[in-house]
């Protein structure tokens, strides 16, 4: 198997081979709750978490995030977002991926009906959430909000279809932070097979 352009430079950077990773002065903080921490002590005003409690319930989101909404959305994207990748970086993301899945990225995604039901299950909490409440964390957003947004934007830009429909709260909740710093989640290319 080969590996991505960049991996060197991460590796030779943070003894590991994932992204994020950030620089701040002579420290380097592999691995998203990492850098939540760490920006968490640099800044602690205001709050990312908003406080000790905001922090615990955010690592569990983090864990179903990562444990849960991800396998769903990556059973209706995979197939999809390599075309969002360099060509030269496909072969690693195929066959890396192949290799995880035990099957072709097109095997893995083929029973969308199937995979777009469970989908439709796992994020049932999220919607009924966000029909009482502006946020998850509540009345304003916090790490729980931007980590369980960052899943969505990876299926939003990395899929020509959007999975989230019109007219839900799910959907308004994610294009408002879409939306949010002036714009930030829309300064990336759209998939290609909507760019033109
Ligand atoms: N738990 C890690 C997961 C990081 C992760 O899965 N990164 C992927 C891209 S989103 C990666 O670097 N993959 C490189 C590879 O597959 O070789 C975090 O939240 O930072």
């Amino acid at each position: 198997m080969g590996a991505w352009r960049e991996v060197e430079t991460i590796r030779g950077l943070s003894g590991q081979h994932m992204v994020p990773i950030v620089l701040d002065g002579d420290q380097v903080i592999h691995d998203s709750w990492n850098i939540a921490i760490h920006l968490e002590q640099r800044f602690p005003e205001p709050s990312l978490f908003g406080g000790d409690a905001g922090r615990g319930l955010a690592r569990v989101v983090n864990q179903w995030s990562d444990h849960v909404l991800g396998p769903a959305i990556r059973r209706l994207i995979s197939a999809d977002f390599i075309l969002c990748l360099a060509p030269e970086d496909r072969d690693y993301f195929r066959s890396s991926r192949e290799a995880a899945f035990g099957c072709s990225l097109e095997a893995y995604c083929a029973d969308r009906p199937r995979w777009l039901a469970e989908f439709t299950a796992v994020i049932s909490p999220l919607e009924r959430t966000l029909r009482e409440q502006r946020f998850l964390a509540g009345a304003a957003p916090s790490y729980a909000d931007y980590l369980v947004f960052s899943v969505f934007q990876y299926a939003r830009l990395g899929c020509p279809d959007d999975f989230v429909a019109d007219g839900t709260a799910l959907r308004a909740w994610r294009d408002g932070l879409a939306a949010a710093f002036d714009g930030l989640g829309h300064r990336y290319p759209k998939h290609p097979a909507l760019a033109g």
